[in-house]
């Protein structure tokens, strides 16, 4: 190479941004080194983008990652685990979503048997689980003496916490059966997810020609309201992928986050050339604005192979962890935000 155009490429590479290392990229929330692996080795092989989506994902379900993700964890108020995925294809902007299901543990294989094998994007509750059953995926009970125990133990303090507000008895000293109070508060409180507990797999991956999937797997909230579905399987909200621009994904307060759609958010502003960590930073700033104590993280890439990430600072959270997996390395490489 001319020493001439040796230089320009090295001044080029410098100034790229630091969180930048070229396609394919596989970027995924929290320490959940496996999924990333998984993933990354399926696009490797020859797999889609959606079969990485797919299998990175379920490494973490059959993993049960940190609780939060698969059967055997985040036990509702009726002591079962039910769970939200959703994928979301970037090509087409198909998505196929569950929530709110039961007894199946393959929820993100289900989420794209909704995608591939149904005209829907979202099937919910005991009518997605008799889906799944039909399409094949094995009942399970998800319940193990670990939900149990946590479940046992929720129980016996009361029910504390619980996402009940405006009813009586005292939600805040018993265990129900509610029925509405008299009065309604105007200014209602957020039931924080326990930082201690949570981590819901959200991931994207990007091939070498850039074509975009993006998606999500949990059991969402500890002690929710049976029927609970959270922001996991709302496309804009847990994940979005549009393979003109690149993908995002969001852990964290879902209840919350969902109203503002982060993963959406993160997206349209890098359709406009905003940079990955700067489009996570305003898709976190704008749920603050609202709600200045929420829990939450959004990871952010596009089709370049930027990548980028951001973190609303609470107390006992003040740094957020992610994979990333590009031709930089031979390993998945763990990164870390500093929350903001
Ligand atoms: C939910 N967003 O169901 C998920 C939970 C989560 O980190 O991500 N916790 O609200």
């Amino acid at each position: 190479m001319p020493v001439i155009s040796f230089l320009s490429a090295v001044l080029f590479l410098s100034l790229l941004p630091p969180c930048w290392g070229g396609l394919p990229l596989v970027i995924n929330t929290w320490s959940f080194k496996d999924a990333t692996t998984t993933a990354w080795k399926t696009l490797n092989s020859g797999g889609s983008i959606l079969d990485a989506l797919e299998r990175g994902c379920a490494q973490c379900q059959s993993e049960q990652c940190d609780g939060s993700v698969g059967y055997g964890g985040s036990p509702d108020e009726k002591g079962e685990t039910t769970l939200d995925a959703m994928i979301m294809n970037g090509d087409t902007m198909e998505v196929g979503a569950v929530g709110d299901l039961r007894r199946i543990k393959d929820a993100i294989g289900v989420a794209r048997a909704v995608m591939e094998r149904t005209k829907h994007t979202l099937l919910v509750g005991e009518s997605a689980s008799i889906f799944a059953e039909n399409m094949g995926f094995a009942a399970e009970d998800l319940t193990t003496n670990k939900s149990l125990d946590m479940f046992t133990k929720w129980l016996n303090g009361n029910c504390q916490p619980n996402y009940r507000q405006n009813v009586s008895p005292d939600p805040l000293t018993s265990c129900g059966p509610y029925k509405p109070s008299a009065v309604l508060q105007q200014r209602r409180s957020v039931q924080h997810i326990d930082i201690h507990a949570h981590d819901t797999i959200g991931m994207i991956v990007i091939n070498q020609t850039g074509n975009v999937a993006a998606g999500t797997s949990t059991n969402g909230a500890k002690h929710k309201v049976p029927g609970r579905v959270g922001d996991s399987p709302i496309a804009g909200a847990g994940a979005y992928a549009d393979s003109a621009v690149g993908g995002a994904a969001a852990t964290g307060d879902g209840d919350v986050m969902m109203r503002f759609l982060p993963s959406y958010l993160a997206v349209e502003l890098m359709r406009t050339g905003t940079d990955p960590t700067t489009a996570c930073q305003t898709a976190i700033k704008r749920i603050k604005q609202h709600f200045p104590h929420f829990f939450g993280a959004v990871i952010c890439a596009n089709t370049t192979g930027g990548y980028g990430a951001a973190c609303n600072k609470v107390p006992g959270f003040s740094s957020f962890p992610f994979m990333v997996y590009n031709l930089q390395s031979t390993d998945p490489v763990q990164r870390a935000v500093d929350c903001i």
